[in-house]
């Protein structure tokens, strides 16, 4: 008899996560997922990553068990033990470094957003470790920091027609999610979908995209110059008097002092930066000012800038003069559903548990932190310390969802500090990775067919359920995990709930749903308010929209919008040029890779067999370089080898190479991830960016030459 079929509608979290699936099962087993055509927020979209779920799911190499350590670190000797044990173990050398040195002697790390976001950030707060350390001073947090205090609230593109309107022109400004399927809460589909709507796109990108094929404009801009090109928009805007007089008149501050700043920067000034003729930069700033609605899509490309903060205020300053905020079709502030707590840490300040930091471990002198604006421990900073010892070296460590020996930069330092200075490390993860093949204790995580959620992420206007539908070996939810810990260590404070799922019921609490229930339903929508602003105002000291910023003044940063060039460019470092002719830009989105993952899944890894670098087809003619060829990739800090891919869309002079490459194949103990880690290139030289901590991880120098094939290459 066959197994009986059944379809299960879920979320998918292949990525960050933001499509609404099917899932196809044949018994209990997952067989197949598909988009599901009935989604408001993807309609039906599904993406190879989401489509190789199930070879995820039912990956031979997965961590199905806790293990401990056998042998020396990174030896890949493992001893198969009991979550009892495991979690005895973690609670009880957690808290012996506590008494004998202090919470802030343990630190906590997580890669990009995940659900276990809302845990693990809570978990160091009631631990009372201010050590968290995380990505975010490369990707999002700027955009999120720079509208928090510009306007209150993050501004998102509107395309989903709620307000009957789409956008008329739309801005796709250093982000390829029509290709990569998604970043930020927003589909890719759903993107694709209004730009064929949209009259006007302008897109700026230094590689010619699909939406820069079909763009009205497309500036293509040298790497890491997006602040000076936002100055001359705005410029243009001010001094055409393309501005909507309204909303400036009635729901900003600083409009004088802007238009009084922005003098000098004409499109004159940006041109020999950005490299975009004044004509088109005049011309995108009308395109943009002339029709309405308009909105813009940005993305990570500008936060791994010298000057991301200034750089994002200025992009939503471009908003605000267009009066393109919370209208229909532009940049909307969204209204959540009713009665489901705002577990995201983006949407709501006192979910990230910073209540029940100790009042004696708010202050700075315990943390690692240095940046104004950073909201968790820079991770160079964070490294170096460990190795160093200065100020103090950090003793234990757990890592969730983070693979910073690839995603992160000083990986040589990162190496080091986990196999030779810290006392103790945890690894929760899928695979055993670079990372976690230098731990102590390796916890055993479960993917998203494997667990229940309300997923509201970065989903700002639905929350989306979903369902476990497999279990493979012992895996476990992260945050059951961390639910058991903070049992352990007596933070019942923080983590009031019996399980699990009991939090599940208390985030849907105030819904009159349980999780059942909500289940069933799928989603939950808000329900869309426009023009919030003129009831409300706007959540910032002034109530208004801050051209001028009045806590960037009280933080002691300009409170008008600058730009900064690069420390490593043509222009700031002539010099370095000579020798390291060629721009660097790197962690352009692979279309079947989610930033270090995938690469043993293999649908995925046949589309993209090979770390590739993109190269102009003149420039790899005249240094002997032909398609498919392995080039060496030099900077001042490293070398590294990849692929050539020649391509015409980008500028003879710019590079751009994937990111977090390594060779799960290969096995132990080093997985390959030596050989083609773009994150080897960067180390101190370019400075960081000191508002942030940013690093120019999309604008660099470098050579490129053929790597001769001897039989040590
Ligand atoms: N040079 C360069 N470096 C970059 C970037 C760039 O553009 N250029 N981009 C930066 C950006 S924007 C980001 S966000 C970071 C991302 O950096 P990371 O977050 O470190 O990247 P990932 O490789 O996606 O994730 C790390 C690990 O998390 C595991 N994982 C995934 N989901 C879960 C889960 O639910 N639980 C657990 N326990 N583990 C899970 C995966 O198996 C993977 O090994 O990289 C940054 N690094
Ligand atoms: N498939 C897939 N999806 C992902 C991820 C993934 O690894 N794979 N990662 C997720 C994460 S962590 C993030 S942060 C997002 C990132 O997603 P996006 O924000 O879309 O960022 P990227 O694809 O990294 O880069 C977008 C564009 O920036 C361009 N670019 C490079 N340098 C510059 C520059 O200096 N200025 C400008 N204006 N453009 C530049 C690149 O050519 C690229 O086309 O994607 C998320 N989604
Ligand atoms: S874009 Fe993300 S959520 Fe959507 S199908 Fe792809 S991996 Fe899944
Ligand atoms: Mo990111």
């Amino acid at each position: 008899m066959g197994k009986v079929k059944r379809i299960v509608r879920s979320a998918c979290r292949m990525c960050h996560g933001v499509c609404q699936v099917l899932v196809h099962m044949e018994g209990e087993r997952v067989v197949r997922i598909t988009g599901d055509p009935e989604s408001p927020i993807s309609r039906g979209y599904l993406c190879p990553k989401g489509a190789a779920s199930p070879e995820l799911l039912y990956h031979p190499d997965r961590l199905i068990y806790p293990l401990r350590r056998a042998g020396k670190r990174g030896e890949n000797k493992w001893k198969r033990i009991s979550w009892e044990e495991a979690l005895d173990e973690i609670a009880h050398r957690f808290a012996a470094i506590k008494a004998e040195s202090g919470s802030e002697y343990v630190a906590i790390c997580q890669g990009t957003g995940r659900p276990l976001i809302e845990f693990t950030v809570r978990f160091a707060n009631a631990f009372g470790t201010p050590n968290f350390v995380s990505v975010g001073h490369v990707c999002y947090l700027p955009r999120v920091a720079a509208s928090k205090i510009t306007m209150g609230q993050l501004p998102v593109t509107d395309v989903y027609g709620f307000g009957g309107k789409d956008p008329e022109c739309m801005v796709i400004w250093g982000c390829n999610i029509t290709h990569s399927g998604s970043a930020d809460g927003m589909c890719g589909g759903m993107i694709e979908r209004a730009l064929k709507r949209a009259g006007k796109v302008i897109v700026v990108d230094p590689r010619r995209t699909k939406p820069a094929t079909d763009a009205t404009h497309w500036l293509q801009i040298r790497p890491g110059t997006d602040g000076a090109l936002a100055l001359a928009l705005i410029h243009v805007i001010i001094t055409e008097g393309l501005i909507d007089q309204d909303f400036v008149h009635h729901y900003t501050v600083g409009y004088e002092q802007l238009a009084e700043h922005i003098k000098p920067f004409t499109p004159e000034w940006a041109a020999p930066i950005t490299r975009i003729p004044p004509e088109e930069i005049r011309a995108a700033a009308r395109t943009y000012a002339a029709l309405s609605p308009a909105c813009m899509l940005w993305g990570s490309a500008t936060d791994a800038s010298a000057s991301n903060y200034q750089t994002a205020r200025s992009l939503l300053i471009l908003r605000a003069l267009t009066g393109n905020i919370d209208c229909p079709g532009g940049d909307v502030l969204w209204v959540p559903p009713k009665g489901v707590q705002q577990k995201s840490i983006f949407m709501s300040y006192e979910q990230d548990g910073a209540q029940f930091l100790p009042p004696d471990k708010i202050g700075r002198a315990v943390t690692l932190g240095k940046y104004p604006l950073e909201r968790s421990i820079h991770p160079p900073t964070f490294w170096k310390s460990v190795v160093t010892g200065d100020p103090y070296r950090v003793r234990a460590m757990w890592i969730a969802a983070c693979n910073p020996l690839l995603s992160q930069t000083h990986p040589l330092v990162i190496e080091k500090a986990l196999r030779d200075h810290l006392e103790f490390t945890v690894v929760s993860e899928f695979f055993m990775t670079p990372t976690a093949a230098l731990a102590d204790i390796v916890l055993p995580s479960a993917m998203w067919l494997e667990t229940d959620d309300v997923v509201n992420l970065h989903k700002i206007w639905c929350v989306l359920a979903r369902k476990k539908v497999a279990q493979i070996g012992e895996v476990r939810d992260d945050r059951e995990v961390i639910l058991a810990l903070a049992k352990r260590l007596g933070l019942e404070a923080a983590f009031p709930w019996e399980d699990y799922r009991a939090y599940l019921e208390w985030v849907l609490r105030d819904s009159g749903m349980t999780f059942d229930e909500f289940s069933d339903r799928g989603i939950l929508q808000g329900e869309m308010r426009y023009y919030k602003y003129k009831v409300n105002g706007f959540d910032t000291p002034s109530g208004k929209f801050e051209f001028y910023s009045s806590i960037s003044e009280a933080l002691g940063l300009s409170p008008l919008p600058q730009y900064r060039e690069p420390a490593l460019s043509p222009l700031s470092s002539p010099q370095a040029a000579e020798q390291y002719p060629l721009i660097l830009t790197t962690g352009a989105r692979s279309r079947v890779f989610f930033v270090s993952e995938g690469r043993q899944i293999d649908s995925l890894r046949k589309a993209n067999p090979d770390p590739i670098v993109e190269v102009h087809p003149a420039t790899a003619q005249s240094l002997g370089i032909a398609e498919g060829d392995w080039v060496w990739i030099e900077t001042m800090e490293n070398r590294i080898k990849m692929r050539a891919k020649l391509f015409d869309g980008i500028a003879p002079d710019v590079v751009s190479a994937q990111h977090a490459w390594w060779f799960p194949e290969e096995g132990p103990p080093e997985y390959g991830w030596k050989r083609s880690n773009v994150n080897l290139l960067f180390g101190d030289t370019a400075g960081y960016d000191f508002e942030t901590g940013s690093e120019c991880l999309r604008s660099s120098l470098c050579k490129i030459y053929k790597v001769e094939m001897t039989m040590n290459s």
